[in-house]
């Protein structure tokens, strides 16, 4: 199964730890790290705190999607992740933004595709990059989208 994942930071050395989480993944057994985006440097979007780093990567994967989430969060555990309240700054956050074409509702645990990133620079962006013409189920295209979140500031980094 192809899905994508949205990678993001902004505590710490956010840019190394995005990296380093893309390492990781590869590593995840009955994960196949396909492709990955450039990094973006984001502002902050319903948070706070330094810019974000954010980038996706298109894994190819024999695992669930509840089993790809559960190597998601150890991932985001070994970054010392903590969730003092909702959308507060991560040294690393790692989402499962599409499964295949599938419609999966176990919320609020598993929602996907992710319920909003069709409305997220910080995704669509790198998204269109890599996979432009990439459908979002129930949402429409990366490319087509990205006009929409216009006014979101984002910044390709080399
Ligand atoms: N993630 C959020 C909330 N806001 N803003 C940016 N720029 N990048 C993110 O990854 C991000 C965010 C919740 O996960
Ligand atoms: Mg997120
Ligand atoms: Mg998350």
């Amino acid at each position: 199964m192809s899905a994508w994942v949205g990678i993001g930071a902004n505590l710490g050395d956010a840019q190394t730890n995005v990296l380093d989480a893309l390492e990781r993944l590869a590593w995840v057994p009955g994960v196949r790290l396909l492709r990955a985006s450039s990094l973006y440097r984001t502002a902050p979007i319903d948070s706070c705190g330094d810019d974000y780093i954010n980038a996706v990567a298109e894994v190819d994967t024999s695992l669930s999607a509840r089993a790809l989430l559960a190597a998601l969060h150890d991932i985001e555990q070994a970054h010392g992740r903590e969730r003092p309240y909702r959308n507060a700054p991560r040294t690393l956050d790692l989402d499962l933004l599409l499964y295949g074409d599938e419609l999966i509702d176990e919320a609020p645990t598993l929602v996907v595709p992710h319920p909003r990133m069709h409305e997220r620079a910080f995704v669509l962006a790198p998204l269109a990059e890599l996979a432009p013409g990439l459908h979002i189920p129930g949402r429409g295209r990366a490319a087509d989208l990205l006009p929409g979140v216009a006014d979101q500031g984002i910044e390709k980094l080399k």
